[in-house]
């Protein structure tokens, strides 16, 4: 009316649900649900909320999980307590369960699966009715669930309910895990289909680092009749990489699956375990670095429905910054690197390796001890060309 337009920014919906937050997986588990309490805090203490729609998500039913995982594995899931473990011992082995574990039976569990995976089934819909054109869940992204079996800390593969979802409405879902842990629940889920296109960039050691899958050569099924023959694409890496290897590795690989593949969704999985600090891995990469694989997507999505979810991260004010800076990210906003003056937990923020007094010196750094850097432009490069060799067989 007065002439002045607003640029056409980005829909963007965030989905949560606070419940999620407070369970525990168990005394020192490196699994914290409270970073996303973190997350969210300084999400809410940068005015985030005011440039995006806020959905406080309800717990998914039994008959929305049953699309991905079997029955018998639910029941299991849903009845199990901490108190009766011994009793049926010995079918925790079968579904993946186990004390001292990495998916141990705590108090709550039922419940802090069916919040996570409902805030991405959630997402997935708000996308679908075009409510929204990113949506965000950084409760979830727990792409080691199989469908019978519990594995790597994830019990319910919400990923794949929200591929699902989007598979009713379009026909090509892109998914990309910068999670430093190879995306295997995901991967195997859609191993045997052309709709869905897997790309996980990891670490890769098949001898130390869990869990092992996700070489380059793992790309489908062997059997090129089967239409999934290329269409799981692997980047394994090694540790110590560096924000400029990474940038330009990620930008190379996810823009040629994009312009190859062509996908009317992307899903990308943003495990904060692939930054330099990280408690359980040896990448070197900055927030800036890790933010610019979401800015990336976003700013090839043009049309395309986003879905940003979260994922591993084990040092949690590092988890809280990265995210938060992604959230800013997808909604078109840039942020003081100040902290704000009165954010809940500011404590939490506080950095132990500037002497425990100092915050960090921006939201894009990470000051820690670098972890040797094990790539020589000659690998990295080759993996560029195995990526490029095996779109040759994609056409969209
Ligand atoms: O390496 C493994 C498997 C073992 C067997 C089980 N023990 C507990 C650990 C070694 C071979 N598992 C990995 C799983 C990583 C999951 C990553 C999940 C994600 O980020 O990709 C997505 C959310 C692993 N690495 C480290 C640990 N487990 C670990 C588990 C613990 C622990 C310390 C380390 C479990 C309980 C406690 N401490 C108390
Ligand atoms: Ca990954
Ligand atoms: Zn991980």
């Amino acid at each position: 009316a007065n002439g002045i337009e607003r640029p056409k920014g980005y829909n963007v919906s965030f989905h949560f649900n606070s419940k999620a937050e407070q369970h525990h997986f168990g005394q020192s588990h490196p699994m914290k649900p409270w970073r996303l309490t973190l997350t969210k805090q300084l999400v809410l203490s940068y005015g985030l909320q005011f440039a995006m729609d806020i959905f406080e998500t309800l717990p998914a039913t039994m008959d929305q999980l049953a699309a991905f995982h079997s029955r018998d594995y639910l029941e299991y899931l849903s009845r199990i307590t901490p108190d009766q473990s011994e009793v049926i011992a010995n079918n925790f082995k079968i579904f993946g369960l186990g004390p001292e574990g990495d998916c141990p039976v705590f108090d709550g569990m039922w419940d802090y699966c069916r919040l996570y995976s409902g805030a991405s089934i959630d997402a997935a819909r708000n996308l679908i009715s075009n409510q929204a054109d990113i949506a965000i869940n950084w409760s979830g992204g727990l792409h080691h669930a199989m469908k019978k079996w519990a594995s790597g800390f994830c019990y319910i593969n919400d990923i794949v309910l929200a591929i699902q979802q989007l598979l009713t409405v379009v026909p090509r879902v892109l998914y990309v895990d910068i999670d430093i842990h190879h995306g295997d629940g995901v991967q195997h889920a859609f191993w045997s289909t052309d709709r869905v296109m897997t790309l996980s960039y990891h670490k890769f050691d098949p001898e130390t680092f869990f869990p092992g899958t996700g070489g380059k050569d793992e790309t489908g099924p062997k059997n090129l009749v089967n239409p999934g023959a290329h269409y799981s694409l692997n980047v394994p890496l090694h540790d110590g990489i560096d924000d400029a290897q990474y940038e330009d590795l990620f930008d190379h690989c996810t823009g040629a699956c994009i312009e190859k593949f062509n996908p009317q969704a992307i899903v990308l999985q943003c495990g904060a375990d692939s930054l330099g600090g990280d408690r359980l891995g040896k990448f070197n990469l900055n927030i800036k670095a890790h933010g610019h694989c979401v800015d990336f997507v976003k700013r090839r999505s043009h049309n395309r429905r986003l879905l940003v979810i979260g994922g591993g991260g084990y040092t949690p004010r590092n988890v809280a910054r990265a995210w938060c800076h992604e959230t800013s990210l997808c909604v078109g906003a840039t942020l003081r690197n100040q902290l704000p003056a009165h954010i809940p937990y500011r404590q939490a923020f506080m950095s132990a390796e500037n002497g425990g007094g100092e915050l960090y010196p921006n939201l894009s750094h990470i000051t820690t001890r670098r972890h040797e850097n094990k790539h020589d432009k000659g690998y990295l490069e080759s993996l560029k060309k195995n990526i490029d060799e095996q779109l040759k067989y994609v056409e969209n």
